[in-house]
């Protein structure tokens, strides 16, 4: 099953077959450390820039890709079209490797995207598609469009559909929070301890391994805004509006605690934002308690 817009296509064609060759390519890149940071100052592996380099000399070259932006990039790559004026040219937003610290653990990770039909920064609610392909026992791709989430197993650059109509189930299970507990803040920790005697942990500290989970099981990802830091840690463009995105397109709902992750304003394109993903009435809880 293909997505219906043939740029959208293109687009997710090229992650679905690049992932085989990323996963090839974490092989022996265990513990290369760059020296620089990412924009919002998080260690870079080795294996981020080479897997954001792949990826956006790949992206960048389609056909229709106006901009592509990743977090490993502080600025917006013009690839010579205008979201924002022009039909059919998207801005491609891309983390390339969610959860690369996990690489050194040998844990899940991931690689996000969304399709934006506009210049970025952007809102969450003008993306036309976004997905994640999970680097799990099996690497998988998930591809959300205004029509369906659909779910596949990719081998060999092939993708082979698992699950044509990807839908939260309705009763949740289980439940995974980031940021340290002395660092939540009063109101979060009262709703996490409710929400622990209900559910079972899954936290395994790549947030598409984790949402991936909420998608099969039911339940609840979130990374709140901490005392410390109360923006959160996750970005908004690369990892907060896609999720968002993926999850409410299969029947769940998004949050940055206070409304939709899709309505959010961007002010720049590494902004970061609390995301909370899952069961629409856990995400009420959530909002009641914050309030
Ligand atoms: P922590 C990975 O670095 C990431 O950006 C997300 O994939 C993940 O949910 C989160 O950070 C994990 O953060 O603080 O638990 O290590």
């Amino acid at each position: 099953m293909t997505v219906s817009d043939p740029v959208v296509e293109s687009v997710v064609a090229t992650i679905g077959r690049s992932a085989t060759e990323i996963r090839q390519g974490l092989i022996g890149r265990r513990g290369a450390v760059e020296e620089s940071e990412n924009p919002t100052g998080d260690t870079q592996l080795e294996a981020d820039v080479w897997a954001d380099d792949l990826l956006g000399d790949r992206l960048a070259s389609l056909e229709g890709v106006g901009q592509y932006a990743s977090e490993e990039r502080a600025e917006v790559v013009d690839c010579g079209g205008d979201p924002e004026a022009d039909d059919g040219v998207y801005a491609v937003a891309v983390d390339p490797l969610d959860g690369s610290s996990n690489l050194e653990s040998n844990n899940a990770m991931g690689t996000i995207f969304g399709v934006y039909d506009a210049a970025l920064p952007a809102r969450g609610e003008r993306l036309v598609a976004a997905g994640y392909v999970l680097y799990g026992p099996i690497t998988t791709l998930v591809i959300a469009t205004e029509e369906t989430v659909a779910e596949y197993e990719l081998t060999g650059g092939e993708r082979r559909l698992v699950e044509r109509d990807l839908e939260l189930p309705e009763d949740p299970v289980v439940y995974g929070f980031g940021g340290r507990v002395p660092d939540w803040p009063a109101d979060f920790e009262s709703y996490a301890r409710e929400i622990e005697r209900e559910l079972k942990l899954r936290y395994g500290g790549a947030m598409i391994g984790d949402v991936n989970q909420v998608l099969t099981y039911g339940g609840i990802f979130g990374y709140p805004g901490l005392e410390s830091r109360p923006e959160g840690k996750l970005r908004l463009q690369f990892e907060g509006n896609p999720i968002g995105y993926v999850v409410e397109r299969a029947g769940g709902r998004s949050s940055n605690g206070d409304r939709s992750l899709l309505t959010v304003d961007p002010t720049e394109i590494h902004q970061r934002t609390p995301v909370h993903v899952g069961n629409g009435d856990l995400i009420e809880r959530l909002e009641d308690a914050l309030a």
